[in-house]
């Protein structure tokens, strides 16, 4: 009796023992320390979302998954996050959908000019089947996109002159993203374009390298453009959506109710950011024009709009699935 009571004393405190040794290894596993990737500078509406974002995440999972956001680009250009994402080199990562069309090129559907009547147009048809569509294609290269943040509508700013017909850009140089596509619809306006960094775009300006960008107002005014390039003339050429997104290993990694955690966390941010961006608007642009900048309208877009027709047929050309994307979208009320 005795030696049965020990044995059985000793195999649950083996069994004790046991369980706690495969706590030990495993807890260190479940655990996930994630480093994520923005372009921009603390307390602009990119950063804000992305900061509340992983804070949510760590709260929503009980810190099984914490991160940091390396802000400022410090980790490398808008490329390189792009790549480390999909290498899973960084776990998480803002970014406009721009450049991505260079590797998923259905999202190139986003970069044709003037394809979204204005802003509130692109958050539903973003929030709606061709938002879901390009998530899909997205996820086949490696990017989870979680959830669409807005960065506004881009015009043209220069060094030169106020710009009013697309005859005003003629042999002008300007930077534009990485993406061939901008490059077209530069040319197709009378100018150059040069793909080119974010963070080499002051220096450019300001030593003549370019003769103007495209952005939009909070990014004109928090990388400091402004201040070598003051003429912004107000094209709303692009009204492109950014992404918050998750590398595919960091995804696959969580439990289907941590993912569910994790993605409600990234549209929670995405609205937080939405209304962070519509204040920030207003405030660039009157700080902006405190400041100096000479700002035009352009009343009539026709004539910009026009010319782009050659850069819709080469994008279609290249890549035929954009054919139905542009037509949902022109049919999204
Ligand atoms: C900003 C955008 C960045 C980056 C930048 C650029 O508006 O938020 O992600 O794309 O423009 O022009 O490179």
């Amino acid at each position: 009796m005795i030696k049965k009571c020990s044995i059985k004393k000793l195999t649950s405190a083996l069994l004790l023992t046991g369980s706690i040794a495969a706590t030990l290894t495993l807890a260190p596993l479940a655990h996930a320390d994630w480093k994520g990737w923005n372009v921009h500078p603390a307390g602009y509406p990119v950063t804000v979302g992305i900061e509340s974002f992983m804070k949510h995440v760590e709260k929503a999972t009980d810190g099984r998954v914490s991160g940091r956001v390396y802000n400022g680009g410090i980790l490398g250009d808008q490329n390189d996050a792009i790549q480390m994402l999909q290498v899973n080199g960084i776990q998480f990562a803002e970014f406009n959908l721009g450049p991505i069309g260079t590797m998923v090129p259905e999202v190139n559907v986003v970069s044709l000019p003037f394809i979204f009547k204005n802003e509130s147009h692109m958050h539903r048809v973003m929030d709606g089947p061709v938002g879901k569509e390009l998530a899909k294609a997205m996820a086949k290269q490696g990017i989870i996109a979680l959830a669409w943040y807005d960065s506004g509508s881009r015009s043209f700013y220069n060094t030169k002159h106020p710009i009013t017909k697309p005859a005003d850009m003629k042999g002008m140089k300007f930077r534009v993203m990485n993406n061939e596509l901008y490059v077209d619809m530069v040319k197709e306006l009378g100018g150059n374009a040069t793909p080119m960094a974010y963070s080499e775009v002051y220096q450019a300006l300001k030593t003549g390298v370019v003769d103007g960008a495209e952005n939009n107002w909070p990014s004109y005014d928090s990388s400091n453009h402004y201040e070598v390039a003051k003429y912004y003339s107000l094209t709303q050429h692009l009204i492109l959506p950014e992404v918050l997104a998750v590398s595919k290993a960091a995804w696959n990694s969580l439990s289907p109710a941590d993912q569910k955690a994790v993605r409600k966390a990234a549209q929670d941010s995405a609205v937080l950011e939405r209304k962070l961006w519509a204040e920030r608007v207003q405030k660039s642009r009157a700080k902006l024009l405190k400041a100096g900048v000479i700002v035009n309208e352009i009343k009539d877009k026709a004539a910009f709009q026009a010319k782009m027709k050659p850069v819709y047929a080469e994008a279609e050309k290249a890549t035929p699935a954009l054919t139905p994307l542009i037509k949902q979208i022109q049919e999204t009320p």
